[in-house]
């Protein structure tokens, strides 16, 4: 491999997954170059189901970066690697107290609300455990609220909130709302009880990166 291609940033992506969408925003932040390889969860089994996939990544799930030779796996720990080597801008706060708040903000979005409702948990329900579309959405619905509720007591009672999750610059914890925000719409989860996310996420679509990185704006978007 030469140098220049190990240097290459290649996301394995899908347009519609919410954790690749963070990575996205990330590397758009920091005004890093990348190509996209499309991997369509939802053509016929799902391309993440493929053996050729699997030996990049052995959860089958997306998205996975390549750099320097290497198959990076799990959105938040590809947001701060890219952190680490391009720290310009930080998506994590390096005070100690303000790092600690935008990881508690970004886990609850990718720890407590995004896994019980992924496609293959989504899946499972209706294939193995018999639940009609009404009640697959009600699920999503309903855990998607409980998430919000608590992001919302967060951002709504701390001074530290501005304009984005953690004062007036981006970071990792906007990286997780905004998609987190899409999926949430796509469901049709009422947002109305939670002004807050509503207006951190408007005012970061208004941003150029996260704009870029909308499911819409990607290559492998299929128009509604
Ligand atoms: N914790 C992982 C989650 C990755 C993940 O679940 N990706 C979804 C798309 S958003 C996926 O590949 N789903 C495939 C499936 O559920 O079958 C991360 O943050 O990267």
């Amino acid at each position: 491999m030469s140098r220049d291609s190990a240097e290459r940033l290649v996301l394995f992506d899908y347009w519609r997954s919410s954790a690749a969408y963070r990575v996205r925003i990330a590397l758009n932040l920091k005004g890093l170059d990348y190509e996209q390889r499309a991997v369509n969860l939802v053509h016929g089994d799902g391309e993440h189901l493929s053996a050729q996939y699997r030996a990049i990544n052995p959860q089958q799930l997306v998205p996975t970066l390549l750099h320097r030779g290497r198959a990076l796996t799990q959105s938040l720990a590809i947001c701060t690697y890219l952190d680490q080597l391009f720290p310009t801008p930080l998506l994590v706060p390096s005070d100690p107290v303000a790092g600690a708040r935008v990881r508690a903000l970004a886990l609850l979005i990718a720890c407590d609300i995004h896994p019980i409702n992924n496609l293959r948990v989504q899946r499972y329900l209706k294939a193995e455990l018999g639940a009609g579309e009404t009640a697959v959405s009600d699920w999503m619905q309903h855990w998607m609220t409980v998430g919000f509720s608590a992001l919302e007591a967060m951002l709504a009672g701390s001074e530290e909130t501005g304009r984005f999750c953690q004062g007036d610059q981006p970071g990792l914890a906007d990286c997780c709302l905004v998609p987190q925000v899409y999926n949430a719409e796509r469901f049709d989860c009422d947002l109305s009880g939670f002004p807050m996310i509503r207006a951190i996420a408007a005012h970061c679509r208004e941003q150029p990166a996260f704009a870029a990185a909308a499911p819409e704006c990607q290559p492998d978007a299929v128009p509604a």
